[in-house]
Parts: C-alpha cells; sequence; structure tokens
C-alpha cells in the first residue's frame, strides 16, 4: 500500500544530508533568548543602517511594508544543536535595503531593541542570503520569535537572526556582538560546526 507522505522529511531525498553535524532535528519551534521580550509599538518602530560614513538610512514599519516581499523557505540551525527544515517566511531582501545605501564597509554589526547585537561580513547579508523577516508560517512574526520584525539569516547558526531587529551598524573593522564576546565562534557556519571561539 502506499504511504503518501507530505511535508516535513517526505520532501527530502535523505534528511541526514540536510543536517549540520552534531545537529538534531526538531518539529517544534524553540524559544532562545538573553534576556525578556521588547514589546514595541508599530508606529514607533524603525529599521536602520548606519554606513560607516555616518549617513543613516531609516524606514518606518509602512515603509518597510511597502518595499517587495519575498517567501523564503529555509532551514535553520541552532548553536544548541536543534535544526528545524523548511520553515517558511515574509519579509524584505537585505539586498532591496541595500539598495539605498552607499558603503565601502565589509563588517555589519546588527542591532536589536533590547540592546542585543551580534556581527557578521557585510556580504553574508548580500545575495539573497538575509531578510528582515515579519512573517512566520503564514502568520504575524510572534513577539517571542522577534516579532513585530527579525533578521533571518539561515545560513549561519541562529544566534546570528537578530530578533527585535533595528538597525545595522556597517564597518570598516570588525566588532564581535554579544554572544561573539562571550566565547561564539566569530563567524558561526553551521556545516564547519563552528560553535565556539576556536572551532
Ligand atoms: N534580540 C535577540 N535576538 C536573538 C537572541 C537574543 O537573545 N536576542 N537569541 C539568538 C539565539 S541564541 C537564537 S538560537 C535565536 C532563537 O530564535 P527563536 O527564539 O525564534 O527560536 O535567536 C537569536 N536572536
Ligand atoms: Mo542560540
Amino acid at each position: 500500500m502506499g504511504v503518501v507522505s507530505r511535508g516535513f522529511q517526505g520532501r527530502r531525498e535523505s534528511a541526514a544530508a540536510d543536517l549540520p553535524p552534531g545537529q538534531y532535528l526538531t518539529r517544534d519551534f524553540p524559544v532562545l533568548q538573553a534576556g525578556p521580550t521588547p514589546s514595541i509599538p508599530l508606529d514607533a518602530w524603525r529599521f536602520s543602517i548606519r554606513a560607516e560614513t555616518g549617513a543613516e538610512t531609516t524606514w518606518t514599519w509602512r515603509e518597510l511594508m511597502a518595499l517587495p516581499a519575498e517567501q523564503p523557505t529555509v532551514d535553520i540551525h541552532c548553536v544548541t544543536r536543534w535544526s528545524k527544515f523548511g520553515t517558511t517566511w515574509e519579509g524584505v531582501s537585505l539586498d532591496t535595503l541595500f539598495e539605498k545605501v552607499e558603503t565601502a564597509a565589509d563588517y555589519a554589526l546588527v542591532r536589536s531593541y533590547g540592546g542585543y547585537t551580534t556581527n557578521l561580513p557585510l556580504e553574508d547579508l548580500l545575495d539573497g542570503k538575509a531578510w528582515i523577516a515579519y512573517r512566520y508560517d503564514g502568520e504575524e512574526l510572534a513577539g517571542v520569535h522577534g516579532g513585530p520584525a527579525r533578521l533571518l539569516v539561515p545560513h549561519l547558526y541562529f544566534w546570528k537572526s537578530a530578533k527585535w531587529v533595528t538597525g545595522i551598524d556597517l564597518l570598516h573593522d570588525d566588532e564581535p556582538g554579544f554572544w561573539e564576546q562571550l566565547g561564539y565562534h566569530n563567524y558561526g557556519d553551521p556545516w564547519r560546526e563552528q560553535r565556539y571561539t576556536g572551532d
């Protein structure tokens, strides 16, 4: 008798091939964060990119909503070893935001409401690799998962995907963010298992 397998692993030849080393699969969506969930009214929400020149480009919520949205479906990998396949999001590509930004910087320091920061090379935010996401699984992104909007950079460990994102500073010199200062790997590639400094 034929069994029709839908969704989840059914779409994959082999789940193992899509699972980075040391990770296990979960269907849950765990909540991980270093502090409380901030509440940000949409009319007060701002997102700004500050270039190394000091020039700042800012979007209001309405302006963000007016930009073309994309609907990425991506696998996510947390450094605490859970991975989740096929998560579906809606948001604005960083490429779209960077159309308005002039920069010669190589590094980005991402800032969140509440003070969380995380750093990554600017190129890891570009070329279709990152989004400001405001919907998850067909619904508004829940506050505990970073709503109103979070960064989504699925090719790096999930701590780089800053929840409640409010801006990006562009820098000539790399500057470690919150977890990176506390011993997490500076880059965080799950496929190379870059969990902690020295990995
Ligand atoms: N602002 C903020 N963003 C954050 C964090 C945080 O503590 N504060 N934790 C990071 C970590 S360690 C992980 S694994 C993911 C967890 O996202 P989730 O709670 O939606 O699963 O958010 C990341 N983004
Ligand atoms: Mo994490």
